[in-house]
Formats: C-alpha cells, sequence, structure tokens
C-alpha cells in the first residue's frame, strides 16, 4: 500500500499537556512517529493542495488563530506553548483580542498545546492526508501517516490533540459519496460535528463510552441518527465484542454505498495503550482491517491516536498489512 508522510509534521512537539491536575509529559509526541516509519517501510511526500481544501471546512478566524497563536503568545511574554485555561460555556463570546480569550474561544481542553511549529506540522499532516486521498480516489487504498491527530477537532476548535480534521477535509475534498469509520478509542467529536446531517458523508464510530472516557460530552449511543451511527462499548472491550461491534458498522456503511471509504484509525484501542481501557491485541488489527476491507470500497486510512510507542510500529503494521 502506498504511504505518505512529510518530515515537517515532527515540528510539533509539545512538551507537556495539563491533565489529572497537574502538567505531564505530552502523550502525542513526534516519537510516535519513529515508531511507526520503522515499521511500514518507504513512504512518498505530499504534493501542496493549498489552503483551499481546509478552509472548506474549518472556519477562517479559527485558521488564523492555529497560524498565530504562538507568536501572540511570545509577544504577551510567555514562554513554552501556548495553552488555554478558561473557556466561553456561557456560548456569548464577546470580541476579545487577549491571547488566553482567543485560545479558549476556539478550544475545549488543556491537552492540545500551540508551539511555535504547530501550523507547520498540522498544514503538512493536511496535505500528506489530502495526497493519500489523491490515490484513493484513483481506485486504490492508500495510507497517511498524519500526526498530531485530527479527529477531536471541529470547524472551530481544538481539542484532544488534534487540531486540522484531516478525515473531514478530505471526505469534504472526495466529492463523492463517503464513508467515514472512526475506530480510535475516542469518540470522534469534531468529525462528528462538521459532517452531521450531510448527505453525502456517513460516519460510524466506535468508541470508548463516553460517560467513562473522554471526550464525555459527544459519542452518546443516542446521538445516533441520521448520517450518524454511535457505537460506544466499556472499558475492558475485547476483540470479539468489538469485531460484533464492527460488523455493526460496517453493515450500516454498506447500505450507503460508499464510493470512497475513510479510516480514522487509532491505534489506541490496543492493550497496552498508556492512557486507554480496550484489550485489542496487535495481531487482531489484521483481522480487524480484513473485515474492513470486505466492504471492498477504495480505502483512505488516516492515523489518528495511539500512545503505545513502543507497539506502534507493529500495530499499524498488522492493521495495514490486513489490506
Ligand atoms: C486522538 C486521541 O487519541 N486523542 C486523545 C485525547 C485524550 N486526552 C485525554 C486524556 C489525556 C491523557 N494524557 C495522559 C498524558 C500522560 N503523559
Ligand atoms: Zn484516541
Amino acid at each position: 500500500m502506498r504511504c505518505f508522510w512529510d518530515e515537517r509534521q515532527r515540528a510539533h512537539a509539545p512538551a507537556a499537556e495539563f491533565f489529572n491536575g497537574a502538567l505531564q509529559p505530552a502523550a502525542e509526541h513526534p516519537g510516535r512517529v519513529d515508531a511507526i516509519l520503522a515499521a511500514i517501510g518507504p513512504t512518498e511526500a505530499p504534493h501542496d493542495h493549498g489552503m483551499e481544501p481546509l478552509l472548506a471546512v474549518h472556519d477562517a478566524g479559527y485558521i488564523e488563530l492555529l497560524r498565530t497563536a504562538h507568536l501572540e503568545w511570545l509577544a504577551a511574554g510567555r514562554t513554552g506553548d501556548a495553552i488555554p485555561y478558561a473557556f466561553p460555556v456561557q456560548r456569548r463570546p464577546p470580541k476579545l483580542d487577549r491571547i488566553d480569550a482567543r485560545l479558549g474561544q476556539y478550544s475545549y481542553d488543556t491537552c492540545t498545546p500551540i508551539g511555535p511549529g504547530t501550523w507547520e506540522a498540522i498544514y503538512w499532516a493536511a496535505q500528506t492526508a489530502l495526497s493519500a486521498l489523491h490515490v484513493v480516489k484513483g481506485g486504490e487504498h492508500a495510507f497517511a501517516l498524519t500526526r498530531p491527530p485530527g479527529h477531536h477537532a471541529g470547524r472551530d476548535y481544538m481539542g484532544g490533540y488534534s487540531y486540522l480534521n484531516f478525515a473531514a477535509i478530505c471526505a469534504v475534498e472526495a466529492g463523492r459519496r463517503t464513508a467515514i469509520l472512526d475506530i480510535d478509542y475516542h469518540h470522534g467529536n469534531g468529525t462528528q460535528d462538521i459532517v452531521a446531517g450531510r448527505e453525502d458523508i456517513r460516519l460510524a464510530s466506535i468508541h470508548a463510552d463516553p460517560r467513562t472516557d473522554y471526550p464525555f460530552f459527544w459519542g452518546h449511543a443516542e446521538e445516533s441518527g441520521g448520517n450518524i451511527l454511535n457505537l460506544p462499548l466499556p472499558r475492558g472491550t475485547e476483540f470479539a465484542a468489538y469485531d460484533h461491534a464492527l460488523a455493526q458498522a460496517l453493515e450500516w456503511i454498506g447500505q450507503g454505498s460508499p464510493e470512497l471509504l475513510i479510516v480514522s484509525f487509532g491505534a489506541d484501542t490496543y492493550a497496552g495503550d498508556p492512557i486507554s481501557h480496550f484489550s485489542i491485541q496487535t495481531a487482531d488489527y489484521t483481522r480487524l482491517a480484513r473485515r474492513i476491507a470486505a466492504l471492498g470500497s477504495p480505502t483512505l486510512i488516516i492515523m489518528e491516536g495511539g500512545y503505545a510507542v513502543e507497539a506502534l510500529g507493529a500495530n499499524v503494521a498488522s492493521f495495514v498489512s490486513g489490506y
């Protein structure tokens, strides 16, 4: 399978995230890609498709924040990464200039810092995804090694280590009947917010029950309807129950006869993942991929989460080999 990656994605290298009441080493770091690159073999660099596909999905003011927040942060006399800490829960934000207010306006958590290289990394991650999409539109499968991940980012917000929603950008850019299958451990809230109500895009997501797990406020079973199917599973879920949910998701996706499939693939369902609580084993990923491949649609695999760095390469290679 053709694999796409751009070295500039390393430029995003957050030092820490605020979690459990304290600053902790960031779980989403460039070391994740070394593990994956060592396991998947040669990759191709992307072409530059410009800003238009990004602006077709994301709010222009939000994109402007992503580009400039770290410079404003430095101008405000700060050091290190920009991290929001106050959020407009009242949903009536006045026009504010202070960088802290603008960070909060365009985010919903404190796990998603903006550093000096964040914009460069996410811009090229988007181009990596779009270049892989081009191959898939030609009828082949392709893997986009995107990082940082994207599925928690909405039209005008970042969160969950995500800034630009590559799956949504590609689904909109595809211009065809497209299905997104999100199999990251966490619910793809950003993708759901962006594609909800669209006739041309269906989204099925299998994820940890948001009653116990991040992102808490999205992904509940009751949110299913129209073009959205949410299949939350309890902590501790093993292959058999997961595979059953996957069969359900694929049947529903198949009913829409997609011309193109996008898989938001997180390897954080792995039993050894340090921030997640499912029990999928390395060899299971091949079985899951074979089941998905049986759908018969040209498939774009987009990398989302997965934090067990020592097993990440093997898990991604196991999934890709199922194709
Ligand atoms: C794409 C994705 O998998 N995002 C997950 C975001 C989860 N954020 C909440 C949990 C944060 C746990 N961070 C632990 C850091 C320890 N170094
Ligand atoms: Zn995840």
